[in-house]
């Protein structure tokens, strides 16, 4: 029995698998991430963009987001900032600013979102899915507030800016550090999954809502939810960046298995309530799982992968890559998020 391709899916790939894709399969590529690398040596009908953090050895280099459907691309002119990519159904948009040496984070990113929101609304996709932001430097004071402070507050300012709803409006997120790249300018990417009408967002009983946290994280709480179901009848589900947080605490101070463990925690909420809102379909081991697992030490990969291949299976349903990456807690030393993730994969 073969499901019907889902409207957006991403696949992980290597160069030599990309030059290997048909006329027909690129088509219907909205967009390629390297992590790590620049462009793959064959013609790419599609946009590219190169975030500078490498996956770990063993792990395919490049998210290639592919449609279930030809793809209409509008790719920048020589000021703007985004690159997108739509069909019928999804807009899937690319968005990088170089920050100047008299730039404050937070304006670069209230300006960069209020773009990503003008660009939702001339394409007639106006409600945010899924948002994925890497930043170089993500736990630095930049005079003596923390960069992703400032980057959340100016996330924050474009959504009230835009007349988006917090609770209503929020995609699914992950928000990573990357990587200062020899002879590359350090660059902020946002990219990004948008759709015509609303989807749901999820929040996870184990843990305050991002929006909500108190104060001592910051002067303006994070603007994302920690799920999100594409509107019906697509079938795909969002888990953001996940971390070992409860409450609105972090647990387990220093010891990586035991992080990696109420991650998992965290994501089994919320896959549960996701099937509360009618998303069994979702749990179909048919259907392909995309994982990010993102480990602030290298050495602690070999817990992390253990435990995170013993919850899904051993990878069986499920693409996993690595990286090695700053996350936006000090204190984290694992961030795991996933794609059309449900409780069948969770080796329950
Ligand atoms: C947390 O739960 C961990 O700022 O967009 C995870 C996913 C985290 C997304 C974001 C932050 C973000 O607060 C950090």
């Amino acid at each position: 029995m073969n499901a019907a391709p889902s409207v957006v899916s991403v696949r992980s790939m290597d160069a030599g698998q990309i030059a290997q894709m048909s006329a027909h399969e690129l088509g219907r590529v909205l967009f390629v991430i390297g992590f790590g690398v620049t462009a793959p040596d064959c013609p790419l009908p599609c946009g590219f963009m190169s975030v500078a953090l490498p996956a770990l050895s063993g792990s395919a280099p490049y998210e290639v987001w592919l449609a279930d459907q030809s793809v209409s691309r509008v790719c920048p002119t020589q000021t703007d900032t985004i690159a997108f990519a739509k069909t019928d159904h999804i807009l899937f948009g690319c968005a990088s600013i170089t920050q100047g040496d008299n730039d404050h984070l937070e304006h670069i990113t209230e300006a960069l979102y209020r773009q990503i929101f003008d660009c939702m609304d001339t394409a007639g996709m106006r409600h945010f899915s899924r948002a994925w932001h890497y930043l170089p430097a993500i736990n630095s004071a930049e005079q003596s507030l923390e960069r992703y402070r400032r980057f959340s507050m100016g996330r924050h300012e474009a959504f009230v800016a835009k007349g988006r709803q917090i609770e209503r409006d929020a995609p699914a997120a992950s928000a990573l550090g990357s990587k200062t790249m020899p002879n590359q300018a350090a660059q902020l990417v946002i990219y990004f999954i948008a759709t015509a009408s609303p989807g749901t967002p999820i929040e996870n009983p184990r843990q305050v809502s991002a929006y909500k946290y108190p104060p001592q994280y910051g002067p303006k709480s994070p603007t994302f939810a920690r799920a999100f179901l594409a509107p019906s009848p697509q079938d795909i589900f969002y888990v953001s960046g996940t971390a070992s947080i409860v409450g609105h605490e972090t647990l387990h101070a220093g010891d990586v298995r035991a992080q990696t463990r109420e991650t998992i925690a965290n994501i089994e909420a919320l896959a549960i309530e996701a099937e509360k809102r009618g998303a069994q379909q979702i749990g179909n081991a048919h259907r392909a799982t995309h994982i990010k697992v993102y480990v602030r030490h290298a050495a602690d990969i070999d817990i992390v992968r253990e435990e995170v291949e013993a919850a899904f299976a051993g990878g069986r349903h499920a693409k996993i890559v690595y990286f090695e990456a700053d996350i936006c807690r000090r204190d984290l030393l694992v961030e795991i998020e996933l794609l059309n993730c449900a409780s069948a994969h969770l080796g329950r």
